[in-house]
């Protein structure tokens, strides 16, 4: 697959990374600034350790916001609630391949509701386990942390399984998406891009600092990733 038929470059907002006490403000700033989606993480405290978003958090915000949303579920066995994740109102679900037994059924099971279906892989799992599922997946997430809180460092082999994974892709012909989440910082978001990322999980390091707004962040990471796609785009 030539670089020209890459999936193109996305940003996804980290909602639990917002300002809750004014939500409503951030939501509208982040339709503003022309961000892509809307990133939901969803945790049990088991699968890791925390809680963060719920349904009742998506049917609030499905009320006010038009973007699609992402749901990362964190949790064990997930099968168990994609149908009601679905019908919150969830675009995409993204389960983790540890925590699916049966993963291609969950996979078919997400798509049978009509929304995109997604695989997530913790930093320690390789790529080569979905090699038998790849024909259905929409969206693969490559965790670049240890899932279960923002605010953490880039695990930097995270960046070789970024490559490799675009390569097994390619190699099948596949333009699917690849998300990196955690740490996806104005610094680190280059590598990710050259190797092979195109939708950028943003949080605490990038869409919503403390030193930029909603605006300026996003604005700096899509100028980031769209330098670094013209650079892969060149090789
Ligand atoms: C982590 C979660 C992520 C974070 C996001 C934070 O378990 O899945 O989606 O919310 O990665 O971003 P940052 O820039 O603070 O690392
Ligand atoms: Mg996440």
């Amino acid at each position: 697959m030539s670089n020209s038929q890459q999936p193109p470059i996305r940003l996804n907002a980290s909602l639990a990374c917002a300002d809750w006490l004014h939500l409503a403000d951030d939501l509208a700033a982040i339709e503003t600034a022309g961000i892509d989606t809307i990133h939901i993480d969803v945790m049990d405290g088991t699968f890791v350790p925390n809680y963060c978003l719920n349904l009742d958090n998506i049917r609030t915000v499905r009320k006010v916001c038009d973007l699609p949303m992402d749901v990362h579920l964190m949790i064990e066995r997930p099968e168990r609630y994609v149908e009601r994740f679905a019908e919150a109102g969830a675009d995409y679900i993204v389960v983790h391949e540890e925590a699916s037994p049966h993963l291609q059924r969950t996979l078919t099971q997400i798509k049978s509701l009509g929304i995109k279906a997604g695989a997530a892989l913790n930093v320690h799992t390789p790529v080569r386990n979905l090699e038998y599922v790849l024909e259905d997946i929409d969206l693969l997430l490559i965790m670049t942390v240890n899932p279960g809180f923002a605010g953490q460092k880039l695990v930097p082999n995270t960046l070789r399984k970024i490559a490799d994974a675009r390569e097994m892709f390619d190699a099948a012909n596949l333009a699917v998406d690849i998300q990196v989440d955690g740490n996806v910082s104005l610094d680190n978001t280059a590598d990710m891009v050259r190797a092979g990322a195109n939708w950028l999980v943003g949080g605490t390091s990038s869409i919503f600092r403390r030193d930029l707004t909603i605006a300026e962040g996003a604005a700096r990471l899509r100028a980031v990733a769209d330098q670094a796609r013209a650079e892969r785009t060149e090789r």
